[in-house]
């Protein structure tokens, strides 16, 4: 895999990579975290996900409340899968502190940072660094062009293809929804996860906004808008949960069909939010800086919200804000 070069970006596959990363943290703290592999992508890479909490490898899964931070269903959204590792590298760093301790004893934290390894690995190929897709041949050709590609966030059960205005039926579209429900290896991984561990909240990062979208987005009239948790978790306009960020129905921004947050609520239940990270300078957009510093405060500025929710998980109906 070229990659490579950066100060902060590490590819999923390269030496020392984000898969690498995954294992030595599991490896290094065996008390509190397990890593399993929940499906594979369409080369073949293992999708890796990582459970923390306290007893990891001796109690079974799902038996505390349970909350699901996931990233970079869109290969090109960078930050999106660096603020979930540094989420997960912040409370092994701190499982010690009464604070994060308590967390780690009473919920299971899940992490899949890369939800779209063979895109995300294809971003640091030459020429390839705005790809948004999974690598599906949709032609059949034997070669990754404009006409490959199925988005992932398009190709989940829900409404899925409900209108060719939330997703498309074209190849070459970006938002080419595939040829059935869950037909992508990378959607019935994550799938196969949300269905498992019926999660009391999904935290599912993407780039670029700053926006704090909430479902349904498939259309406006739908009543989670008035839901009293997701607006108490959520924020206001005047008061977003994320500073500076725009929190919403996702549909009010575009609708979206067979989209993840909407599937994760309407299947299983789940409180999910799809934060829309920052673009780290004007006119960026998907290129989020090669900056430590930038990276580093935009994960802060997320991690109040990721902890509320964290925090909530054992009691939504009664949510904690900071
Ligand atoms: O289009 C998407 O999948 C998300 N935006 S992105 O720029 N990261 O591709 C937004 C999905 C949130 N839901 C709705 N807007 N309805
Ligand atoms: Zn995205």
């Amino acid at each position: 895999q070229a990659a490579g070069g950066y100060t902060v970006w590490k590819s999923y596959s390269e030496k020392g990579g984000i898969a690498d990363q995954l294992r030595s943290i599991a490896d290094a703290n065996k008390d509190i975290a397990k890593l399993e592999t929940i499906g594979k992508t369409l080369q073949g890479k293992d999708i890796l996900a990582l459970k923390l909490t306290k007893l990891a490898r001796v109690l079974p899964d799902g038996v505390k409340p349970s909350v699901l931070y996931s990233a970079t269903q869109h290969a090109r959204e960078w930050i999106a899968t660096e603020v979930d590792m540094r989420l997960l590298k912040y409370l092994v760093a701190n499982k010690g502190t009464s604070d994060v301790g308590r967390l780690l004893a009473t919920t299971e934290v899940w992490f899949v940072p890369v939800a779209n390894p063979d895109g995300y690995d294809f971003t640091f190929t030459e020429g390839n660094r705005l790809w948004r897709k999974n690598l599906r041949d949709n032609d059949g050709d034997g070669q990754i062009t404009g006409n490959d590609g199925v988005d992932p966030n398009r190709n989940f059960p829900t409404r899925w293809g409900y209108d060719e205005e939330g997703s498309s039926s074209v190849f070459s579209s970006e938002t080419y929804r595939g040829t059935g429900p869950a037909s992508e290896p990378e959607t019935r991984a994550m799938d196969g996860l949300l269905k498992r561990l019926r999660f009391k909240a999904q935290v599912n990062y993407h780039s670029y906004g700053p926006l704090l979208l909430y479902p349904e987005g498939w259309q406006v009239e739908t009543k989670t808008a008035d839901d009293p948790v997701y607006l108490a978790l959520t924020g206001t306009d005047e008061n977003p949960a994320v500073p500076g960020f725009d929190p919403g129905v996702g549909a009010e921004l575009y609708t979206t069909n067979g989209e993840t947050t909407d599937h994760a609520h309407k299947a299983y239940g789940t409180l999910a939010w799809t934060p829309e990270l920052d673009e780290g300078c004007d006119g960026c957009g998907f290129v989020f800086p090669d900056d430590e510093a930038l990276v580093q405060a935009e994960f802060e500025k997320q991690l109040p919200f990721a902890l509320d929710v964290l925090k909530s998980a054992p009691n939504p109906s009664e949510p904690v804000s900071h």
